[in-house]
Protein backbone atom coordinates (compact mmCIF):
# COMPACT_ATOMS: atom_id res chain seq x y z
CA UNK A 1 0.00 0.00 0.00
CA UNK A 2 0.90 3.31 -0.41
CA UNK A 3 2.42 5.26 2.47
CA UNK A 4 1.25 8.69 3.71
CA UNK A 5 3.37 11.74 4.37
CA UNK A 6 1.34 14.49 6.43
CA UNK A 7 1.58 18.26 5.38
CA UNK A 8 0.03 19.84 8.04
CA UNK A 9 -3.23 19.01 10.54
CA UNK A 10 -6.55 21.48 11.05
CA UNK A 11 -8.55 21.63 14.20
CA UNK A 12 -11.94 22.57 13.91
CA UNK A 13 -14.14 23.02 17.29
CA UNK A 14 -17.60 22.46 16.29
CA UNK A 15 -21.33 22.84 18.11
CA UNK A 16 -24.23 20.90 16.47
CA UNK A 17 -27.82 21.04 18.41
CA UNK A 18 -29.49 17.56 18.46
CA UNK A 19 -32.69 16.88 17.39
CA UNK A 20 -33.34 14.96 20.30
CA UNK A 21 -30.92 15.19 23.58
CA UNK A 22 -29.06 12.49 25.49
CA UNK A 23 -29.94 12.72 29.63
CA UNK A 24 -27.75 10.51 31.31
CA UNK A 25 -26.83 9.77 34.71
CA UNK A 26 -24.29 12.09 34.68
CA UNK A 27 -26.17 14.69 32.80
CA UNK A 28 -26.69 16.64 29.82
CA UNK A 29 -25.27 18.33 27.00
CA UNK A 30 -27.03 21.74 25.66
CA UNK A 31 -24.93 20.94 22.34
CA UNK A 32 -22.77 18.30 20.66
CA UNK A 33 -19.41 19.11 20.71
CA UNK A 34 -16.18 17.77 19.40
CA UNK A 35 -13.14 18.70 17.45
CA UNK A 36 -12.87 17.82 13.88
CA UNK A 37 -9.50 16.91 12.35
CA UNK A 38 -8.11 17.60 8.83
CA UNK A 39 -5.13 15.77 8.01
CA UNK A 40 -3.65 16.94 4.50
CA UNK A 41 -1.24 15.24 2.71
CA UNK A 42 1.70 16.18 0.79
CA UNK A 43 -0.10 14.55 -2.08
CA UNK A 44 -3.44 17.00 -1.00
CA UNK A 45 -5.54 13.92 -0.10
CA UNK A 46 -7.55 15.24 3.16
CA UNK A 47 -8.13 12.66 5.85
CA UNK A 48 -10.98 13.54 8.20
CA UNK A 49 -11.58 12.43 12.33
CA UNK A 50 -13.23 13.45 15.34
CA UNK A 51 -12.33 14.01 18.64
CA UNK A 52 -15.63 13.14 20.30
CA UNK A 53 -14.64 15.22 23.11
CA UNK A 54 -17.76 16.57 25.06
CA UNK A 55 -18.25 19.93 27.05
CA UNK A 56 -18.29 18.22 30.53
CA UNK A 57 -15.60 15.68 31.53
CA UNK A 58 -18.45 13.23 32.88
CA UNK A 59 -18.18 10.31 30.22
CA UNK A 60 -14.47 10.68 30.19
CA UNK A 61 -11.46 12.72 31.59
CA UNK A 62 -11.70 15.26 28.82
CA UNK A 63 -13.04 18.03 27.59
CA UNK A 64 -13.40 20.20 24.22
CA UNK A 65 -10.77 22.36 25.50
CA UNK A 66 -8.76 19.87 26.41
CA UNK A 67 -8.87 17.81 23.31
CA UNK A 68 -8.25 20.85 21.42
CA UNK A 69 -5.03 21.80 23.15
CA UNK A 70 -3.92 18.15 23.48
CA UNK A 71 -4.17 17.82 19.90
CA UNK A 72 -2.34 21.26 19.13
CA UNK A 73 0.37 21.18 20.92
CA UNK A 74 1.47 17.98 22.00
CA UNK A 75 -0.79 15.59 19.14
CA UNK A 76 -0.17 17.33 15.97
CA UNK A 77 3.38 18.15 16.27
CA UNK A 78 4.38 14.56 16.96
CA UNK A 79 2.57 13.72 13.74
CA UNK A 80 3.49 16.80 11.08
CA UNK A 81 5.96 16.12 8.57
CA UNK A 82 6.00 12.53 9.33
CA UNK A 83 6.08 9.37 6.64
CA UNK A 84 3.43 6.75 7.70
CA UNK A 85 3.55 3.33 6.31
CA UNK A 86 0.29 2.00 8.06
CA UNK A 87 -1.77 3.45 10.27
CA UNK A 88 -1.35 1.24 12.93
CA UNK A 89 2.45 2.99 13.39
CA UNK A 90 0.15 6.25 14.80
CA UNK A 91 0.13 4.99 18.77
CA UNK A 92 3.62 5.00 18.49
CA UNK A 93 3.86 8.18 17.15
CA UNK A 94 1.61 9.63 20.25
CA UNK A 95 2.65 7.14 22.72
CA UNK A 96 5.08 9.64 24.91
CA UNK A 97 1.41 11.64 24.87
CA UNK A 98 -0.11 9.58 27.75
CA UNK A 99 -3.67 9.29 28.24
CA UNK A 100 -5.93 11.76 26.32
CA UNK A 101 -7.91 9.28 24.24
CA UNK A 102 -10.57 11.02 22.29
CA UNK A 103 -8.34 13.60 21.25
CA UNK A 104 -5.92 10.45 19.82
CA UNK A 105 -8.56 8.85 18.32
CA UNK A 106 -9.68 12.18 16.41
CA UNK A 107 -5.94 12.60 14.70
CA UNK A 108 -5.50 9.02 14.66
CA UNK A 109 -8.82 8.41 12.56
CA UNK A 110 -7.95 11.36 10.11
CA UNK A 111 -4.89 9.96 9.08
CA UNK A 112 -6.91 6.04 8.71
CA UNK A 113 -9.00 7.63 6.28
CA UNK A 114 -6.22 10.39 4.49
CA UNK A 115 -4.82 6.40 4.24
CA UNK A 116 -7.41 4.47 2.40
CA UNK A 117 -8.35 7.70 0.41
CA UNK A 118 -4.67 7.60 -0.97
CA UNK A 119 -4.73 4.08 -1.40
CA UNK A 120 -8.33 4.44 -3.00
CA UNK A 121 -10.21 2.14 -0.70
CA UNK A 122 -12.83 2.27 1.59
CA UNK A 123 -12.40 2.56 5.15
CA UNK A 124 -13.90 -0.46 6.31
CA UNK A 125 -12.00 -2.82 3.57
CA UNK A 126 -8.96 -0.92 4.84
CA UNK A 127 -9.97 -2.60 9.09
CA UNK A 128 -10.36 -5.62 7.55
CA UNK A 129 -7.36 -5.93 6.11
CA UNK A 130 -6.03 -5.19 9.38
CA UNK A 131 -8.49 -7.93 11.56
CA UNK A 132 -7.77 -11.60 11.65
CA UNK A 133 -7.45 -13.25 8.49
CA UNK A 134 -11.04 -14.38 6.78
CA UNK A 135 -12.81 -11.22 8.58
CA UNK A 136 -14.17 -9.26 5.84
CA UNK A 137 -16.68 -6.38 5.97
CA UNK A 138 -20.16 -7.30 6.29
CA UNK A 139 -21.28 -4.38 4.31
CA UNK A 140 -23.77 -3.77 6.65
CA UNK A 141 -24.26 -2.52 10.45
CA UNK A 142 -27.16 -3.73 12.55
CA UNK A 143 -27.89 -1.04 15.04
CA UNK A 144 -30.27 0.22 17.28
CA UNK A 145 -30.81 3.51 19.30
CA UNK A 146 -30.06 5.38 22.42
CA UNK A 147 -32.46 6.93 24.50
CA UNK A 148 -32.05 9.63 27.19
CA UNK A 149 -33.87 9.82 30.60
CA UNK A 150 -37.16 11.25 29.96
CA UNK A 151 -39.46 12.45 32.68
CA UNK A 152 -42.32 9.83 32.62
CA UNK A 153 -42.67 6.59 31.61
CA UNK A 154 -45.08 7.92 29.72
CA UNK A 155 -43.07 9.82 27.87
CA UNK A 156 -40.30 7.26 27.40
CA UNK A 157 -42.68 5.02 26.15
CA UNK A 158 -44.07 7.23 23.42
CA UNK A 159 -40.27 7.99 22.56
CA UNK A 160 -39.97 4.58 22.25
CA UNK A 161 -42.76 3.99 20.11
CA UNK A 162 -41.66 6.54 17.66
CA UNK A 163 -38.45 4.71 17.32
CA UNK A 164 -39.69 1.21 16.99
CA UNK A 165 -41.85 3.02 14.08
CA UNK A 166 -39.04 4.44 12.47
CA UNK A 167 -37.36 0.71 12.27
CA UNK A 168 -35.32 0.42 15.38
CA UNK A 169 -34.79 -2.95 16.07
CA UNK A 170 -33.01 -2.76 20.06
CA UNK A 171 -33.87 0.37 22.16
CA UNK A 172 -31.40 1.03 25.11
CA UNK A 173 -32.45 3.24 28.18
CA UNK A 174 -30.47 5.18 29.84
CA UNK A 175 -30.82 4.56 33.54
CA UNK A 176 -29.89 5.96 37.32
CA UNK A 177 -30.72 4.63 40.75
CA UNK A 178 -33.51 6.89 40.96
CA UNK A 179 -35.37 5.97 37.96
CA UNK A 180 -34.77 2.40 36.84
CA UNK A 181 -37.28 -0.50 38.04
CA UNK A 182 -40.02 1.05 37.98
CA UNK A 183 -39.26 2.52 34.66
CA UNK A 184 -38.39 -0.90 33.28
CA UNK A 185 -41.66 -2.11 34.52
CA UNK A 186 -43.71 0.56 33.11
CA UNK A 187 -42.17 -0.24 29.31
CA UNK A 188 -42.17 -4.15 30.03
CA UNK A 189 -46.27 -3.54 30.76
CA UNK A 190 -46.56 -1.60 28.13
CA UNK A 191 -44.22 -2.99 25.37
CA UNK A 192 -43.28 -6.73 26.72
CA UNK A 193 -41.29 -8.27 23.54
CA UNK A 194 -39.00 -5.08 22.04
CA UNK A 195 -35.20 -5.62 22.11
CA UNK A 196 -34.23 -3.66 25.77
CA UNK A 197 -31.31 -2.93 27.47
CA UNK A 198 -30.10 -0.38 30.02
CA UNK A 199 -27.27 2.04 30.57
CA UNK A 200 -26.28 3.23 33.89
CA UNK A 201 -22.58 5.43 33.12
CA UNK A 202 -21.32 4.16 36.22
CA UNK A 203 -24.20 5.44 38.34
CA UNK A 204 -24.64 2.47 40.83
CA UNK A 205 -21.87 0.64 43.70
CA UNK A 206 -21.96 -2.84 44.74
CA UNK A 207 -24.18 -1.62 47.49
CA UNK A 208 -26.99 -1.71 45.32
CA UNK A 209 -27.15 -5.21 44.38
CA UNK A 210 -29.97 -6.11 45.38
CA UNK A 211 -31.90 -3.29 43.77
CA UNK A 212 -30.25 -4.64 40.38
CA UNK A 213 -31.22 -7.66 40.66
CA UNK A 214 -34.69 -6.75 40.48
CA UNK A 215 -34.04 -5.89 36.79
CA UNK A 216 -33.13 -9.65 36.48
CA UNK A 217 -37.07 -10.12 35.62
CA UNK A 218 -37.42 -8.11 32.72
CA UNK A 219 -35.18 -10.07 30.14
CA UNK A 220 -32.89 -7.47 29.48
CA UNK A 221 -30.22 -8.07 26.96
CA UNK A 222 -27.55 -6.48 28.66
CA UNK A 223 -26.93 -3.88 31.59
CA UNK A 224 -24.62 -1.53 30.54
CA UNK A 225 -21.50 0.02 32.51
CA UNK A 226 -23.62 -0.10 36.57
CA UNK A 227 -20.48 0.25 38.41
CA UNK A 228 -17.48 3.08 38.55
CA UNK A 229 -15.84 3.63 35.56
CA UNK A 230 -12.13 2.28 36.59
CA UNK A 231 -13.48 -0.43 38.34
CA UNK A 232 -13.16 -3.71 36.91
CA UNK A 233 -12.67 -5.85 39.78
CA UNK A 234 -16.26 -4.79 40.95
CA UNK A 235 -17.50 -5.75 37.90
CA UNK A 236 -16.28 -9.46 38.68
CA UNK A 237 -17.80 -9.13 42.31
CA UNK A 238 -21.44 -8.09 40.68
CA UNK A 239 -21.81 -10.45 37.59
CA UNK A 240 -22.28 -13.58 39.42
CA UNK A 241 -24.79 -12.27 41.54
CA UNK A 242 -26.87 -10.69 38.57
CA UNK A 243 -28.95 -12.82 35.51
CA UNK A 244 -28.52 -9.86 33.22
CA UNK A 245 -25.24 -9.94 31.74
CA UNK A 246 -23.28 -6.79 32.33
CA UNK A 247 -21.58 -5.18 29.34
CA UNK A 248 -19.12 -2.56 29.75
CA UNK A 249 -18.39 0.57 28.27
CA UNK A 250 -16.36 2.99 30.49
CA UNK A 251 -13.93 0.27 32.10
CA UNK A 252 -12.53 -0.85 29.47
CA UNK A 253 -9.83 1.99 27.48
CA UNK A 254 -7.43 -0.49 26.38
CA UNK A 255 -6.65 -4.01 25.20
CA UNK A 256 -5.33 -4.55 28.57
CA UNK A 257 -8.42 -3.81 30.31
CA UNK A 258 -10.21 -6.47 28.43
CA UNK A 259 -7.82 -9.09 29.08
CA UNK A 260 -7.56 -8.04 32.47
CA UNK A 261 -11.52 -7.90 32.52
CA UNK A 262 -11.99 -11.80 30.73
CA UNK A 263 -9.28 -12.95 33.50
CA UNK A 264 -11.03 -11.94 36.17
CA UNK A 265 -14.66 -12.38 34.56
CA UNK A 266 -15.74 -8.88 35.34
CA UNK A 267 -17.12 -8.74 31.50
CA UNK A 268 -19.95 -10.60 29.43
CA UNK A 269 -20.31 -8.16 26.58
CA UNK A 270 -18.36 -5.34 25.68
CA UNK A 271 -19.15 -1.79 24.04
CA UNK A 272 -16.36 -0.75 21.74
CA UNK A 273 -15.99 2.80 21.62
CA UNK A 274 -12.94 3.65 19.39
CA UNK A 275 -12.61 6.75 21.01
CA UNK A 276 -12.41 5.50 24.26
CA UNK A 277 -9.48 3.59 23.52
CA UNK A 278 -7.93 5.88 21.79
CA UNK A 279 -7.96 4.90 18.53
CA UNK A 280 -8.59 2.27 15.72
CA UNK A 281 -5.61 0.87 16.23
CA UNK A 282 -6.13 -0.04 19.42
CA UNK A 283 -9.68 -1.03 18.65
CA UNK A 284 -8.42 -3.70 16.44
CA UNK A 285 -6.48 -5.29 19.20
CA UNK A 286 -9.65 -5.22 21.25
CA UNK A 287 -11.25 -6.57 18.20
CA UNK A 288 -8.88 -9.51 17.75
CA UNK A 289 -9.50 -10.58 21.72
CA UNK A 290 -13.19 -10.10 21.31
CA UNK A 291 -13.21 -12.50 18.40
CA UNK A 292 -10.54 -15.26 19.97
CA UNK A 293 -12.47 -15.47 22.94
CA UNK A 294 -16.11 -15.48 21.24
CA UNK A 295 -16.78 -12.28 23.37
CA UNK A 296 -20.43 -10.18 22.19
CA UNK A 297 -19.26 -7.31 20.82
CA UNK A 298 -21.02 -3.99 19.45
CA UNK A 299 -19.69 -0.20 19.40
CA UNK A 300 -20.85 2.44 20.67
CA UNK A 301 -21.26 5.87 19.82
CA UNK A 302 -20.79 9.54 21.55
CA UNK A 303 -23.76 11.62 19.71
CA UNK A 304 -20.61 11.27 16.91
CA UNK A 305 -21.19 13.98 13.85
CA UNK A 306 -21.05 12.42 10.59
CA UNK A 307 -17.46 12.06 10.27
CA UNK A 308 -16.95 10.20 13.48
CA UNK A 309 -20.00 7.56 12.70
CA UNK A 310 -19.05 7.04 9.40
CA UNK A 311 -15.63 5.64 10.63
CA UNK A 312 -17.48 3.76 13.39
CA UNK A 313 -19.86 2.14 10.79
CA UNK A 314 -16.88 1.22 9.02
CA UNK A 315 -15.76 -0.65 11.81
CA UNK A 316 -19.06 -2.11 13.06
CA UNK A 317 -18.99 -3.74 9.69
CA UNK A 318 -16.63 -6.47 10.72
CA UNK A 319 -18.13 -9.88 11.30
CA UNK A 320 -17.32 -10.16 15.00
CA UNK A 321 -19.07 -6.80 16.26
CA UNK A 322 -22.57 -9.10 16.12
CA UNK A 323 -25.23 -7.04 18.47
CA UNK A 324 -26.47 -4.30 17.89
CA UNK A 325 -24.72 -1.27 17.50
CA UNK A 326 -25.16 2.99 18.86
CA UNK A 327 -24.60 3.93 15.48
CA UNK A 328 -27.95 5.28 14.88
CA UNK A 329 -29.18 7.32 11.37
CA UNK A 330 -27.94 10.80 10.90
CA UNK A 331 -32.29 11.83 11.72
CA UNK A 332 -31.68 10.62 15.31
CA UNK A 333 -28.65 13.05 16.14
CA UNK A 334 -28.47 15.87 13.38
CA UNK A 335 -30.34 18.22 11.00
CA UNK A 336 -28.60 18.75 9.19
CA UNK A 337 -24.84 17.21 9.74
CA UNK A 338 -21.62 18.39 8.50
CA UNK A 339 -21.90 15.41 6.51
CA UNK A 340 -23.56 14.64 3.33
CA UNK A 341 -25.31 12.14 2.66
CA UNK A 342 -26.94 11.18 5.58
CA UNK A 343 -26.69 7.40 6.74
CA UNK A 344 -30.30 6.15 6.79
CA UNK A 345 -31.89 3.05 8.89
CA UNK A 346 -32.76 0.10 6.68
CA UNK A 347 -36.20 -1.82 7.00
CA UNK A 348 -34.57 -4.77 8.99
CA UNK A 349 -32.82 -1.98 11.74
CA UNK A 350 -29.00 -1.49 9.18
CA UNK A 351 -27.26 0.66 8.32
CA UNK A 352 -25.32 0.32 4.83
CA UNK A 353 -21.47 1.50 4.80
CA UNK A 354 -20.98 4.16 2.59
CA UNK A 355 -19.38 2.81 -0.93
CA UNK A 356 -16.65 5.93 -1.94
CA UNK A 357 -12.88 5.64 -0.48
CA UNK A 358 -12.18 6.48 2.92
CA UNK A 359 -14.97 7.25 5.52
CA UNK A 360 -17.13 7.26 1.98
CA UNK A 361 -19.32 10.55 3.13
CA UNK A 362 -18.20 14.50 1.92
CA UNK A 363 -17.72 16.88 4.65
CA UNK A 364 -19.54 19.72 3.62
CA UNK A 365 -17.12 23.28 4.40
CA UNK A 366 -20.09 25.45 4.47
CA UNK A 367 -21.87 23.47 7.40
CA UNK A 368 -18.27 22.93 9.04
CA UNK A 369 -17.07 26.86 8.81
CA UNK A 370 -21.40 27.28 10.67
CA UNK A 371 -20.65 24.69 13.45
CA UNK A 372 -16.98 26.69 14.08
CA UNK A 373 -18.89 29.63 14.67
CA UNK A 374 -21.80 28.43 16.45
CA UNK A 375 -19.10 26.47 18.80
CA UNK A 376 -16.72 29.97 19.23
CA UNK A 377 -20.78 31.71 20.15
CA UNK A 378 -22.11 28.97 22.23
CA UNK A 379 -18.77 27.89 24.42
CA UNK A 380 -18.92 28.45 27.82
CA UNK A 381 -15.09 28.44 28.16
CA UNK A 382 -13.84 31.91 27.06
O1 LIG B 1 -22.57 5.77 27.59
O2 LIG B 1 -22.90 4.99 25.67
C1 LIG B 1 -22.77 5.96 26.42
C2 LIG B 1 -23.32 9.14 24.39
C3 LIG B 1 -22.42 10.00 24.97
C4 LIG B 1 -21.69 9.55 26.05
C5 LIG B 1 -21.85 8.25 26.52
C6 LIG B 1 -22.75 7.39 25.91
C7 LIG B 1 -23.52 7.85 24.87
C8 LIG B 1 -24.53 7.04 24.22
C9 LIG B 1 -24.71 7.43 22.80
O3 LIG B 1 -25.25 6.24 24.78
C10 LIG B 1 -25.13 6.67 21.77
C11 LIG B 1 -25.01 7.21 20.38
O4 LIG B 1 -23.98 7.80 19.98
O5 LIG B 1 -25.98 7.01 19.68
MG1 LIG C 1 -22.49 3.63 27.80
Amino acid sequence: MKSITIKSIELYPIALYMVEPLKTSFGVEPFKAAVIVEVVTESGISGWGEASVELKPGYGPEDIVTGLHMLRYHISPRLVNQTIESPVEVPRLIHAVRGNHHAKAGAEAAIWDAFAKTNDMRLADLFSHYAPDGHQTTNTVTVGVSIGIQPSVEDTVAIIQKRLNEGYGRIKLKIQPTWDVELIRGIRQALPDIVLMVDANSAYTLDDVDHLKQLDEFNLLMMEQPLPHNDILLHSKLKPQVKTPICLDESITTAHDLQLALDIDAIGILNLKPARVGGYSESLKIYAICAEHELPLWVGGMMESGVGRAANIAFASLPAVNLPCDLSATSRYFDPDITEPPFKLTDDSQINVPDGAGIGVKVDRERLTEAVARYNEKTPFK
